[in-house]
């Protein structure tokens, strides 16, 4: 008997993985009145579901009779009571309690690929499985990214590309994962409510690599870098910055020095232009799923005519530096900058820095939301260089501002605002007063913070900042705000 505790989309899964196996089960949920218990028992039928306490003494429960395996949902915090007491009896008792995605490493039927790090995970899963595709492979994709790890293990793949989060692999034996290769992209605080540290939540992550076939290692990062010396298999590294020989990689990828290029030990393989994927932080992105294909298919694969087509065609995922509509004003334009899915400073960050280096003429930027225990002293200070203004929205919004008001002082407009759509309408006013002739400045929705104070998820927090701007890029002949200083 198997007990799934958590019926979200894991726990179904989980279910699905067990029927299929003719392997009895029970579900287990924390969420009491509010636990989709009707949707399980509809899909699994009468006796699926535990009816009593979670708890330690759950495990003497006659519903529970030769307990071999718990598996844990990601979303459910293991150090909080009462589930904690529940597997620390089952851990005394010699239960496994494991992640799905440790039940399907365990079980999967073909070599798998994986991808962790703070940022870029789900944009790099998605690229290595176009380019894999594009290489003849067929591909089973998912994760923490779409469906999860063991949906897939139900399709006819040649190879599993799963992207992989801290939460899933807390109950992950890393002597159990055996990846074709994998790799840590980046370390950016994220979390750390729920894993304490910074380096607790990196030792998550560097669960992947450890017996990888091929680590790929972001060198650039100082916490990925150091976690090339307990590699045990091949490293391949990846670098901004230089062809860089310490880490006795097998072989190095690199953006040349003026970022033009993408190259592999002494050769180019792309040039950046042929990207569709906007941003440095991209250019990196698309070299660590080059390090991860050539892992898989061989450095031959990587000149093939499809695989060069699906890289160039990639233009990303939506609610990442997602461009929503462009609003033509005062002889230049307001442009729409969607990045939702920055749910870290990391990744807001990224987005700022990139947008200043890439030639916007201004950013206006929305940030907030819940803070999962980040610090924002690195956003604060990206705000400040490259803000004309900044919109504060969500539960943790004021702690936001008490830093940035001590590093910005009052050197550009920052106003605190009950809803994301009364704080674009405030951006777009402060944006298009400083647009003029061929001028173009951004409103960006890159919250460094997590939605769900005020939305289900990043994607509906998205939606509604692409519906707000596109009522007012629909309004483009409604005369803009002209700022004095740009009309004189
Ligand atoms: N919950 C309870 N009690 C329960 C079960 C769930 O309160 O008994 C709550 C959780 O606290 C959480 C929510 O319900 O707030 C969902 O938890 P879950 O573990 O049931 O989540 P799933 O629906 O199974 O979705 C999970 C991932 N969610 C989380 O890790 C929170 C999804 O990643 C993932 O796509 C899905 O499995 C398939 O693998 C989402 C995510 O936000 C996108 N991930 C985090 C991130 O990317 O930063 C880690
Ligand atoms: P994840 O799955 O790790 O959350 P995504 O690909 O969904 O990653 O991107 C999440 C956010 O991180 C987006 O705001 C995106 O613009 C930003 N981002 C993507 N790649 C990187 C990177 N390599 N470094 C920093 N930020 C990144």
């Amino acid at each position: 008997m198997k007990l799934i505790v958590g019926m979200g989309q894991t726990g179904f899964s989980a279910g699905r993985f067990f029927a299929r196996r003719g392997e009895s089960f029970v579900a287990a949920d924390t969420r009491g009145a509010s636990a989709p218990c009707a949707a399980w028992l509809e899909a699994f039928g009468v006796g699926t579901v535990f009816d009593g306490e979670i708890g330690a003494a759950m495990l003497d429960s006659a519903e529970l009779p030769a307990l071999d395996g718990i598996v844990l949902s990601p979303g459910l915090n293991p150090a909080v009571e009462p589930l904690a007491g529940a597997l620390g009896e089952a851990r005394r008792r010699g239960i496994p309690v494991e992640s799905d995605i440790a039940v399907a490493l365990r079980h999967a039927p073909v070599p798998y690929v994986l991808i962790t790090g703070s940022n870029g995970k789900s944009t790099v899963t998605a690229l290595t499985a176009e380019l894999l595709t594009a290489a003849g492979y067929r591909v089973a994709i998912g994760g923490n990214y779409g469906t999860p790890a063991l949906d897939l293990l139900a399709e006819a793949s040649d190879i599993l590309v799963l992207e992989v989060s801290s939460f899933q692999l807390e109950a992950c034996d890393p002597e159990a994962i055996r990846a074709r290769a994998a790799t840590v992209l980046n370390i950016s605080a994220d979390h750390l409510d729920r894993h304490g540290s910074i380096d607790a939540y990196a030792a998550l992550k560097q669960k992947i690599l450890v017996h990888a076939e091929t680590a790929v290692i972001n060198t650039d990062d100082a916490r990925v870098a150091a976690m090339a010396a307990d590699c045990g298999g091949r490293v391949v590294t990846i670098s901004a910055g230089a062809n860089d020989d310490s880490f006795g990689a097998e072989h190095r990828y690199y953006l040349d020095v003026d970022g033009e290029s993408l190259c592999r030990d002494d050769q180019v393989l792309f040039a950046s232009e042929e990207l569709s994927l906007p941003g440095a932080h991209n250019r990196m992105n698309a070299l660590a799923a080059l390090g991860l294909v050539e892992a898989v298919a061989g450095r031959a694969a990587l000149d093939g005519k499809a695989l060069r087509a699906a890289l160039a065609a990639f233009v990303g995922l939506p609610h990442r530096m997602q461009v929503v509509c462009r609003w033509p004003v005062n002889g230049g334009e307001v442009r729409f900058i969607n990045d939702s899915k920055a749910t870290n400073v990391g990744a807001a960050v990224a987005a700022i820095d990139g947008l200043a280096a890439g030639g916007a003429d201004g950013q206006v930027v929305i940030v907030g939301g819940q803070a999962k225990g980040q610090s924002f002293d690195e956003l604060a200070a990206a705000l400040k260089a490259h803000a004309l203004g900044v919109a504060l929205i969500g539960i943790d919004a004021g702690r936001i501002e008490s830093v940035l008001a001590s590093v910005a002082g009052d050197t550009m407009p920052i106003a605190r605002f009950e809803s994301l759509e009364s704080a674009v309408a405030w951006s777009v006013d402060q944006a298009s007063v400083r647009v003029s002739a061929g001028r173009q400045v951004v409103v960006l929705l890159s919250p460094a913070c997590a939605s769900f104070d005020q939305f289900s998820g990043y994607a509906d927090r998205g939606e509604h900042f692409a519906r707000a701007a596109e009522a007012i890029c629909d309004l483009s002949d409604v005369p803009a705000p002209v700022c004095p200083e740009v009309a004189s």
